[in-house]
């Protein structure tokens, strides 16, 4: 039993294609109605319309990657009922159409956040990068937060201070754009009075209030993801630590284990992320496999390089601080155990060849992420056979 490879698609905009994917090797995609702002019910015609426009290329779409959490959801303000109503509606419509698995996060304001998209490495291609002292320029002379000092030793903003000082005006523009795209899948970037304005309406929401809301939301949908044959899958933060001064909820072990034991029930699962956990020294990807075995619904393959001080950079699939080897290996015994394929795609990947000249969205150029997935796949493959479960 080998697990599903699949490729995120980011709809028909996307300058990846369909076709691409398919001659990847990929029989399935992972992908959403980016179109749909967040909060909206997905319409039974639209997501048809989209599964047709996959299978029509030869493949499948069972994973949807995000069905997104409104911001009143996790802030339980607002107008938060009708929103969770609509997630359930969402969720109705997506099991009637054949999906089987519902990605989601509860990263406040921001999804993802790296401060260099284009991080030269020596072999001549392009990663992904977060620097902490970028980051914290960011946060102090870019953003201007209110009070961001506080949240900084005078160690870190000493650096911050010497590394922007060092900056041209380019590479601060490029900062400044990077850290206030928006979110995956958008083209439309925050303005820094948007994130102010937002930051804001999390004053008094700790890290144990947004996990209490993230209970009470899955508390409410995960029966209905259940009833439906529908898993949940939350992804881990990215990355697994506060920023901005926003509490991050699902960056451990013990963050995870405490929504799964929360409302016990299939449906509430996991999206497990080896580059947004890996980021992490603490966190034990091989253990956490085993441990939290029939709640992993949805695999993101990465693998970052960390240094102490909290930078990392996305290495290729197999280098890096992940031993994919061991996680692969215990992953295939999960699905042995489980009898199942999960689904996976490559998380990201470096541009490099002719997409370095090319605009895609960052981290899903299509030769980075071949290669990746290529490299999984022999991989997997090997310890298959070598175990003898090869299917
Ligand atoms: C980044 C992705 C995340 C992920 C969402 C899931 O490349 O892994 O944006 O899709 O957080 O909700």
């Amino acid at each position: 039993m080998l697990m599903e490879q699949s490729m995120r698609w980011y709809g028909p905009n996307d300058p990846v294609k369909l076709s691409y994917i398919r001659q990847a090797g990929c029989r399935a995609v992972v992908t959403a109605l980016h179109q749909v702002p967040v909060g909206d019910i997905w319409k039974v015609k639209d997501i048809m319309e989209r599964k047709e426009m996959i299978n029509h290329a030869g493949m499948q779409w069972h994973v949807v990657e995000s069905l997104p959490v409104h911001e009143d959801i996790k802030k339980r303000s607002g107008e938060y009922e009708r929103y969770i109503e609509h997630y359930k509606q969402s969720l109705v419509n997506a099991a009637a159409c054949g999906l089987k698995v519902i990605t989601y996060n509860f990263m406040p304001i921001l999804d993802w956040m790296r401060t260099n998209v284009s991080y030269s490495l020596p072999e001549g291609s392009k990663a992904l990068y977060f620097e902490r002292a970028a980051f914290i320029a960011f946060d102090l002379y870019l953003l201007k937060r209110p009070g961001a000092e506080k949240d900084y030793t005078s160690k870190e903003m000493g650096k911050a201070s010497d590394l922007f000082n060092q900056m041209n005006e380019t590479e601060k523009d490029a900062l400044y754009k990077t850290c206030l795209m928006g979110l995956p899948g958008s083209d439309v970037p925050f303005t820094p009075a948007e994130i102010l304005e937002a930051l804001k309406t999390y004053e008094g929401i700790n890290a144990e209030k947004l996990k209490k809301h993230l209970q009470l939301f899955i508390h409410e949908i995960a029966p209905v993801a259940e009833e439906l044959g529908l898993k949940l899958a939350i992804h881990p933060d990215d990355p697994p630590y506060s920023i901005l001064g926003l509490p991050r909820i699902m960056s451990t072990e013990q963050d995870a284990n405490e929504l799964l034991e929360a409302v016990p029930l299939i449906a509430n699962g996991l999206c497990f992320c080896t580059g947004s956990f890996g980021a992490r020294p603490d966190n034990n990807l091989t253990g956490m496999i085993k441990r939290f075995g029939d709640r992993i619904h949805f695999l993101h393959l990465r693998s970052t390089k960390r240094d102490a001080e909290g930078n990392f950079y996305e290495a290729s699939h197999l280098d890096g601080d992940v031993d994919m080897y061991a996680v692969i290996k215990e992953i295939l015994q999960l699905m042995q155990n489980r009898n199942i394929s999960l689904p996976m795609r490559p998380d990201h990947g470096h541009q490099m060849l002719d997409d370095l000249d090319k605009t895609t969205y960052p981290g899903y150029s299509a030769i980075g992420r071949l290669k990746g997935l290529a490299e999984i796949r022999g991989m997997e493959s090997g310890i298959a056979r070598s175990m003898n479960w090869a299917s």
